[in-house]
C-alpha cells in the first residue's frame, strides 16, 4: 500500500492514531521483492537488483593476506559475522556518466560535470567524482523518485561482492579466471601503462580488453547479479576509514575491524576525512581485485579511478531526523482507521511537521515517526 508523503499532523498530542495495520505494513517491504527481482525507477534510474538477508563472514584470514605480499593484511581482520537481517536492493552497474548527466540536467548533483579523461561518457562509470558528489547523487535520486537510495556501506559492499563466497576473488581462487570477471591491471594495461614501481605488483596473465575504464557489464555478473563490483573502478562508501585509536599507522599490525557493527550498518566513527572504497580499479592488480581488500581516500578526492555504487532501501526512507514529541497514549482512532478519518477527526493540515504517535494496546506500544515529506517508518516496543 501507499502510504501519503504529503500528509502532516497539526501539532504534538492532539492528533492522533493510524491502524496498526498501517504500521505493519509500512515496515515490509513491498509485494513481490525477492531475491533476484531487478527495479529501475526511472528511466534514467541505476537498476538495481534484490540481494537476500543472510549472514557472511566479513574479511580475510592471514593465510590468505600472507600470500600477497601487499594488500590489506591487519586491516582485513578479525574476520567476523556480519548479518543482514532484511534484503536490499543494490546498483547492478557502477553509476554511468549517463545516470550522472541525467543528474546534472535534471539540476542536481551541483551542475558538476565530471571530466572522462577521453574516454567516453555514456554506459562508462562515471569517474572524477569524490565521496561528496556520490552522496549528492543518492539525495538527488531519492528525491527525484521518492524511494530511499544510498551509498553501500562498506560490509554490504563485501556482502555483495562475496555473493556466498568465501574464495579470495568472487570466481574462486584463480587468478587467470580475472579477466572473464572485471576489469583490472591486465596484460594490456602493462602493455599501455608505465611500469610500477612496487615490486610485489604483479599483472595478471590474461587479458580483458580495456587499459582504463570498460562499459558498465562488460564481464561477467557475481553470484548476486551485480556487475563489476572489482576493478573497472574503486566504489565510494559510506564508511569512515578506522585504524586503531585514528590514527593512521600501518594496519598490518592491527586487527582494525575490532568493534566493527555486525549488524550490515557503515561505521562513521572512524577518520571520517577519509571514507572507505572497494574493488579495486582498471589499475589494479590482483591481489587488490579480491574481495576482503580495502581501500581509503579523502572525501574531497576526484579521481579518474573512483566512482561508485547506489544502495535502494525497501523498506520506506530512514527519518533524516525526529523530533520527539510527549507520549500520547489517548485519543485513539480505530486499528484499520483511514487518513482521511484521522483528517477529518483531528483537524490534520497539509503542512511538514515532525508528529510522533504512540499507540498503547493490548500490552505493545507503537511508535510511528513521520518527517516532513518522508514515508513513515515505525518501532514497536514494549
Ligand atoms: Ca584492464
Ligand atoms: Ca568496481
Amino acid at each position: 500500500m501507499t502510504i501519503p508523503t504529503r500528509l502532516a499532523w497539526s501539532r504534538g498530542c492532539t492528533v492522533m492514531v493510524l491502524g496498526l495495520f498501517l504500521v505493519l505494513l509500512s515496515g515490509l517491504p513491498a509485494a513481490g521483492q525477492e531475491a533476484g527481482e531487478v527495479i529501475q525507477d526511472c528511466e534514467a534510474c541505476p537498476v538495481v537488483i534484490v540481494v537476500p538477508a543472510g549472514t557472511f563472514l566479513m574479511g580475510s584470514p592471514e593465510s590468505e593476506t600472507a600470500l600477497s605480499g601487499e594488500g590489506g593484511q591487519g586491516s582485513e581482520r578479525p574476520q567476523h559475522e556480519v548479518t543482514f537481517a532484511a534484503p536490499f536492493a543494490v546498483g547492478r552497474y557502477e553509476v554511468t556518466f549517463a545516470e550522472w548527466d541525467a543528474c546534472v540536467e535534471a539540476g542536481g548533483c551541483g551542475g558538476y560535470r565530471p571530466g572522462d579523461e577521453g574516454w567516453g561518457r555514456g554506459s562508462r562509470p562515471v569517474i572524477n567524482v569524490d565521496w561528496h558528489d556520490a552522496k549528492a547523487y543518492v539525495e538527488w535520486l531519492s528525491d527525484h523518485t521518492g524511494e530511499s537510495y544510498r551509498l553501500l556501506s562498506e560490509s554490504e559492499w563485501e556482502y555483495v561482492a562475496r555473493a556466498g563466497s568465501e574464495t579470495r576473488w568472487y570466481w574462486g581462487d584463480a587468478p587467470s579466471d580475472q579477466c572473464r570477471h572485471a576489469n583490472g591491471h591486465d596484460l594490456d594495461a602493462a602493455a599501455a601503462l608505465p611500469p610500477s614501481p612496487n615490486p610485489h605488483r604483479r599483472t595478471t596473465q590474461c587479458s580483458d580488453g580495456y587499459v582504463y575504464t570498460a562499459p558498465a557489464g562488460t564481464y561477467e555478473a557475481n553470484g548476486f547479479g551485480v556487475y563489476d563490483l572489482v576493478g573497472n573502478v574503486f566504489e565510494w562508501t559510506e564508511d569512515c576509514f578506522r585504524t586503531p585509536g585514528d590514527v593512521p599507522v600501518p594496519a598490518a599490525q592491527f586487527n582494525v575491524y575490532d568493534g566493527a557493527p555486525d549488524d550490515g550498518s557503515a561505521w562513521t566513527d572512524g577518520l571520517c576525512e577519509s571514507r572507505v572504497w572497494r574493488g579495486g580499479s582498471w589499475g589494479s592488480t590482483q591481489v587488490n581485485l579480491r574481495s576482503a581488500a580495502r581501500f581509503f581516500a579523502e572525501s574531497v578526492t576526484r579521481r579518474s579511478n573512483a566512482g561508485f555504487r547506489v544502495a535502494r532501501d525497501l523498506l520506506g526512507r530512514e527519518p533524516k531526523s525526529v523530533t520527539l514529541l510527549p507520549p500520547c497514549v489517548d485519543h485513539f482512532l480505530p486499528d484499520g482507521s483511514s487518513v482521511a478519518q484521522a483528517e477529518t477527526q483531528f483537524g490534520v493540515e497539509q503542512q511538514d511537521s515532525f508528529p510522533v504517535v504512540h499507540k498503547r494496546g493490548d500490552g505493545t506500544m507503537v511508535e510511528v515517526v513521520r518527517v516532513a515529506s518522508q514515508p513513515w517508518s515505525a518501532r514497536a516496543g514494549p
